[in-house]
């Protein structure tokens, strides 16, 4: 131990929680963990008072690792709990999202790929599109997800788990960052992330040849140590996310290319469905927007109201 480990106290990261016990990685070293007794007694707003991607600084007793403060978190990824009064968190500091859709073997909607975009941004998690399965698609469905996106800045990529083109894009992109795999089942989630990092042997699901759809394998939140630096949310519950409440109002925001469009409506309180003196007419016009995504926000919107009412 260096002199200056021994002067600050040591930080490590959660990769596994047990309910009562944790795993947390602190250099090269992986260390069990229990929870400082205050912190049980404590009345949470959460049901689970540390979660994988928590920063916690560990005082070693016996050889074990106990957790004495949890470093402030800059996002979390939560569900409303079963009794609905306080939230279960899922994960916690995500540097990013990587959506992971594929236009085949299941064809993924565009509807769907949104609708997670959306729940990132609100989470505070900064997106990144994969387009898998590549092998299995025509130049023509690639080319309508460049077209559907490009103007809404998001990060795309494009790349195959089977042939591994683009995985050293796909390295860089989660190198020295924590990354959470969202999207359906079947898109190749766990089959990327063994092509990226074998030793994981993460099991994988076959898609199911009548439904083309996949079948969910993982049972645990985790977080994977990538060889080349940074980690991987794997997560069972969070494959494609719930879109939280968001108020009407608000969503447009967070369709990146209408934010410029915003303010040259008539009324302030325009929703940009029909009403007299909308911008949207206009900029779907001018090709600001893909229609595609001018659906879904039109969808979107359209189940926020059901929530309300
Ligand atoms: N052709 C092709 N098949 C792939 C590719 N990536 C994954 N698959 C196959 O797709 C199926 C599902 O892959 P998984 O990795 O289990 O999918 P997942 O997203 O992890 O699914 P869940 O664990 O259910 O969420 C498997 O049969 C994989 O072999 C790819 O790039 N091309
Ligand atoms: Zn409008």
């Amino acid at each position: 131990m260096t002199t200056k480990k021994e002067k600050e106290p040591p930080i490590g990261i959660v990769v596994e929680s047990h309910g009562s016990f944790y795993k947390v990685q602190w250099g090269d070293s992986l260390i069990q963990a229990v929870l400082r007794g205050k912190f049980r007694k404590e009345k949470q707003r959460t049901t689970n008072p540390v979660v994988v991607g928590d920063y916690v600084e560990l005082r070693m007793e016996k050889g074990q690792g106990v957790i004495q403060k949890i470093l402030p978190r800059k996002n979390e990824l939560a569900r409303p709990s079963s009794g609905g009064k306080k939230v279960h968190v899922i994960a916690a500091n995500l540097d990013q999202a990587l959506i992971v859709t594929s236009p085949k073997e299941p064809k993924v909607s565009f509807g769907l790929v949104d609708r997670i975009l959306v729940a990132c941004q609100a989470f505070e998690i900064p997106p990144v599109i994969w387009v898998n399965k590549t092998d299995l698609a025509s130049p023509e469905e690639l080319e309508e997800y460049q077209q559907v996106y490009h103007l809404t800045g998001f990060p795309l990529y494009f790349g195959s788990a089977r042939t591994k083109d683009g995985l050293e894009d796909l390295k860089q992109v989660l190198s020295n960052k924590v990354t959470l795999f969202v999207g359906p089942s079947g898109v190749g989630k766990s089959t990327l992330l063994n092509a990226l990092e074998p030793g994981l042997h993460l099991r994988t699901g076959e898609v199911s040849s009548s439904t083309h759809k996949g079948k969910h394998t993982t049972t645990y939140t985790s977080l994977l140590r990538l060889s080349f630096g940074g980690y991987v949310v794997d997560s069972p519950g969070m494959r494609e996310f719930e879109l939280p409440p968001i108020p009407k109002e608000e969503l447009a925001y967070y369709f990146p290319e209408m934010v410029e469009m915003l303010g040259q409506c008539k009324f302030n309180n325009c929703q940009h469905l029909s009403e007299p003196g909308c911008a949207m007419h206009k900029w779907l016009e001018e090709k600001k927007i893909h229609p595609k995504r001018y659906k879904s926000y039109c969808n979107m919107l359209e189940s926020l109201e059901n929530i309300e009412n």
